[in-house]
């Protein structure tokens, strides 16, 4: 069974607490479990994780591929526009990658619109809420 990594970057593990108006009620164990669904229909098994340190989601990345991960899904947050090192630790992957992010980010804030992880994705799924985690699945299950 082919296993996928969703990686979870800083202050995602505060979703469905505040700022509902803007990422939604859906907590991210709510979406783990959305994640863990899709899986299940797709033959798929997913190890879902988050963390508020950039050099954490670093050594995920880099030991994605002995870890016999063929697939990863990522929402980097806000490292998504600051990281050279993430971006550095994703283009070494040869496995897909897929960039989500609940929000639209070309309609907020310019400093939003630059992503340090897209030049890494086989695509981006942006804007969709937290559907977007459960279609990426779905992508990646067409590619591996
Ligand atoms: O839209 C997304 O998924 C983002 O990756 C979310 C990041 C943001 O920095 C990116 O630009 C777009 C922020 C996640 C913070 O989530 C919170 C949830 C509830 C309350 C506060 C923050």
């Amino acid at each position: 069974m082919s296993r996928i990594l969703i990686i979870n970057g800083p202050n995602l593990n505060m979703l469905g607490t505040r700022e509902p108006g803007i990422y939604g009620y859906d907590t991210l164990a709510d979406i783990e479990k959305m994640c863990q669904e899709e899986a299940k229909g797709l033959g798929l098994k997913v190890d879902f994780r988050q963390s508020n340190i950039e050099g954490e989601i670093i050594t995920w990345i880099q030991q994605a591929p002995l870890q016999g991960f063929s697939g990863m899904i990522i929402n980097g947050g806000a490292y998504t526009h600051t990281s050279i090192a993430i971006m550095d630790a994703l283009l070494i992957l040869e496995i897909p990658i897929i960039e989500v992010h609940i929000t639209n980010i070309f309609k907020r804030e310019e400093f939003r619109h630059l992503s340090f992880v897209s030049p890494a994705a086989e695509g981006v799924i942006c804007g969709l809420g937290s559907r977007g985690y459960p279609l990426a699945l779905k992508a990646l299950a067409e590619m591996i």
